[in-house]
């Protein structure tokens, strides 16, 4: 809690006018229709390797290669490719580089490569694009699950610069293909769900790349850190935003109270990194595309619940992330004048039936006498009250990042030096997950 809002203080300092902007656009996200994971539905992609640059948490720019959609601008990671189990995916890759690439597809079976356009040679892994060719990848997705796709050739070089992206499989059959189940089996139902595609880059070898110089890459020393692309504090804008072009995708994820999140957690650079979630534990679910099954259809029934995921180069993991109150001794909602509210459990689950609060904490006052607003620090976070949905007085300029007063927690990698933007605090590999009020959502 203190390191949080001593964090939060950091923050609003230094980027506070930024943010400021932030959570008025974001706060236009919060309605109905919002696509919490951002991508294009396939099962066709045409896409296209090439060079573009993308801006850093801290202002700096940096060439990356990454696979654009069609003829658009490369952007960093490629795009999120949504596909239904069974279907026949097509994926044309055309290459605007100097070099040949190509794309795999990990966890897929019996991709066949053939040339579009020439020219195209037999690489190490698969059939490659020359400059100016394009390969055709044609695969049948049978598994549903969290995939990824990445460069095929000098993957110690091309990876690091940016090609590569997530395929997201839905599962095809009924009922679990509603849009709100990861596989086949109701232990992965989820009512939202978002992407941590985890990647980190050396802004030496990205140098050295774009000016044409060989690299060495046994001295890859990564200084900057991404989810979905993005260093903190861009993690927190909306996907989209038009001052980054290259950089889509955001993430920044929201629940209300007793919802569900999946979270598809993706390692595709060189590193390992621990994600470490704030606020509960979440139960792992799946490991690269599988339920973590004792045999077929028996569910998520080896599931477990960590508190830090080690992402691996090349895992994808699937979590469900559930956020109450349980336990915390006090309630939520407040106590006393002003804050009257009931609990009402007619079902018997131990938690109001529209709130989801925790009844066995109802009616429980906050146990911290809060001190005066002169012996405080203020973060950009604090809504000016403990409770949810709830805000209080704050002095002139303060506050002001978290306008729906949610209960706000840090989700980073737990290596802490991946937390800054080449060796500035905060930064890289971090963003805030928001408990969101009750109401305050669109349900799905
Ligand atoms: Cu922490």
């Amino acid at each position: 809690m203190r390191r949080r809002k001593s964090m939060n203080t950091v923050c609003i300092r230094r980027y506070g006018p930024a943010l400021l902007f932030g959570v008025a656009l974001l706060l236009s996200i919060v309605s109905p229709g919002w696509a919490e994971i951002p991508g294009v539905n396939g099962p066709i992609l045409n896409c296209t390797a090439k060079a573009d640059y993308i801006t850093l948490g801290d202002g700096l720019t940096l060439q990356i290669w990454g696979f654009a959609p069609g003829n658009g601008r490369a952007q960093y990671p490629g795009p999120t490719v949504f596909v239904n189990q069974g279907e026949t995916v097509i994926v044309n890759l055309t290459n605007d580089l100097a070099e040949p690439v190509s794309m795999i597809f990990p966890g897929q079976a019996n991709v066949v490569a053939t040339e579009v356009t020439p020219p195209t040679a037999a690489g190490l892994v698969t059939l490659e694009a020359l400059p100016g060719g394009t390969v055709s990848y044609t695969f049948e997705v049978t598994e549903p699950g969290t995939y990824c796709y990445q460069s095929g050739t000098n993957m110690d070089k091309q990876i690091p610069m940016g090609l590569f992206g997530a395929l997201i499989v839905r599962p095809s059959v009924a009922p679990f293909n509603d849009g709100k189940h990861a596989y086949n089996h109701e232990d992965s139902a989820f009512d939202r769900e978002f992407l941590f595609l985890l990647s980190e880059m050396d802004i030496v070898h990205q140098e050295m790349v774009e000016f044409g110089e060989p690299i060495d890459t046994t001295t890859f020393f990564p200084v900057y850190w991404f989810i979905n692309g993005r260093n903190a504090p861009d993690t927190m804008y909306p996907a989209g935003v038009p001052w980054l072009p290259t950089q889509p995708y955001n993430c920044m994820p929201m629940i209300m109270p007793g919802e569900k999140m999946l979270m598809r957690v993706i390692g595709i650079g060189r590193d390992l990194h621990p994600f470490h979630y704030h606020g509960n534990h979440a139960r792992i679910i799946a490991k690269d595309g599988r339920l973590l099954s004792s045999v077929p259809g028996a569910g998520a029934d080896l599931s477990h619940d960590l508190f830090t995921i080690q992402s691996t180069p090349g895992n994808t993991f699937d979590a469900i992330f559930q956020w109450t109150g349980r336990g915390l001794g006090w309630d939520i909602y407040g106590t006393g004048p002003g804050y009257e509210h009931d609990c009402m459990d007619m079902d018997g689950d131990g938690y109001d039936d529209m709130t989801y609060e925790y009844c066995a904490d109802h009616g429980k006052s906050f146990p911290v006498i809060l001190p005066a607003q002169l012996e405080l620090t203020f973060g950009g976070m604090w809504s000016g009250s403990p409770f949810l949905g709830d805000s209080g007085s704050l002095p002139p300029g303060q506050g002001g990042l978290n306008p729906m007063a949610a209960f706000t927690f840090m989700w980073h990698s737990h290596t802490e030096k991946e937390m800054v933007n080449n060796d500035i605090f905060p930064g890289g590999m971090m963003t805030m997950m928001m408990v969101m009020p009750h109401g305050s959502m669109a349900m799905e």
